[in-house]
């Protein structure tokens, strides 16, 4: 009886919580709660897709053309052409490398920046610092965020800028490419038991509704292999999806995606710090859990729309952090 209770309580509550976030988002950015609606149907996306591709067409040639002239100063030796035949095929295409100097700029940006541990502004640290930091906070993180990385960055504002990437954006999304965000965070190793895991990370397959149309490009900047948290793709599922998961987007499990898609079609990206792809994260996809070591991955968004809900600008006001130093005396940051 009291188990039963409790079940419906917490249903009650799931309910409620969701119901209380949708109104939120509707009454906030009624475009975005429509797009999060209705695009995950691949009928509705492609239609929908089709429109803004044609009432698109001039900007683009201006945008390609204004472009056709300019030079990457990172990304050397890249064939545009077959990059777009793989994403248009596939859904991804891997191999666009940042050069160890600026994966190294990077870095060591990361590593003199406080992160927030969970995604949280209340829990800002050093990643060297992680395991105090999990002593004074009193909790064990999974994940933590870089916020505002490309007005501190340099090497990071200039990948956002890199004529490549701008032009396989533009190719492949047929419209001019809107940056809408950059995103950078860790992946802590951490026992898979742990029940908030899945509530925060993006580890469990899944599909991302950005915009009816939209990119992304990850860069890894730690190696990463089969037991640091590999990302995982399933070629082809950008135009293909069963109508259940279309439906119910949620989380799809692996003996679904294996039975649907084949194993054969699962691709486990592993890569050493700089290992670079592309993708249409309209697949399905998800970043495993680490079981070794932390991984530290860069990602640029890109789309036609810009909803204005995937940056990670935080007035630095709102952002807390803690700072040990030399000493085991921690000093709160503002
Ligand atoms: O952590 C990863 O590799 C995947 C992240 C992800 O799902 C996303 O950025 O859309
Ligand atoms: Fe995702």
């Amino acid at each position: 009886m009291f188990a039963m209770k409790y079940f419906i309580s917490n249903v009650a509550r799931k309910v409620y919580i969701n119901l209380l976030y949708n109104v939120k988002t509707l009454v906030s950015n009624p475009e975005w709660f429509l797009m999060r609606k209705i695009s995950r149907f691949h009928l509705i996306r492609d239609f929908v897709k089709r429109i803004i591709i044609q009432s698109n067409k001039l900007e683009l040639l201006e945008f390609l053309e204004k472009h056709k002239s300019q030079k990457s100063q990172i990304f050397l030796n890249i064939n545009v052409d077959k990059i777009i035949k793989n994403l248009e095929k596939e859904g991804i295409f891997q191999g666009i490398n940042l050069p160890t100097d600026i994966v190294n700029n990077i870095l060591e940006f990361a590593l003199k920046t406080n992160c927030y541990g969970d995604h949280q502004y209340k829990f800002g640290f050093l990643f060297n610092e992680r395991e105090k930091a999990e002593l004074y906070y009193k909790r064990r993180f999974i994940s933590a965020k870089y916020y505002n990385i490309s007005q501190e960055c340099q090497s990071i504002k200039e990948i956002e800028s890199d004529p490549v990437l701008l032009e396989i954006a533009a190719r492949y999304l047929k419209t001019k490419p809107l940056h809408i965000g950059t995103l950078m965070w860790w992946n802590f190793p951490i026992n898979s038991e742990h029940q908030e895991y899945n509530k925060i990370s993006s580890s469990t397959y899944h599909y991302d509704l950005d915009d009816y149309n939209s990119i992304k490009f990850f860069f890894y900047l730690t190696d990463v292999y089969i037991n640091n948290g590999p990302h995982v793709y399933i070629i082809g599922s950008h135009k293909n999806k069963k109508i259940l998961h279309q439906l119910l987007r949620g989380r799809i499990s692996e003996k679904d995606i294996i039975s649907y898609y084949g194993q054969e079609n699962i691709l486990t990206i592993c890569g050493s710090a700089g290992w670079g792809f592309v993708e249409d994260t309209f697949a399905v996809h998800q970043g495993t859990r680490p079981i070794s070591q932390s991984r530290l991955i860069l990602q640029l968004n890109f789309a036609s729309h810009d909803y204005n809900m995937e940056n990670d600008w935080v007035n630095p006001i709102r952002l807390q952090g803690i700072f040990f130093g030399d000493e085991d005396y921690p000093q709160s940051q503002k």
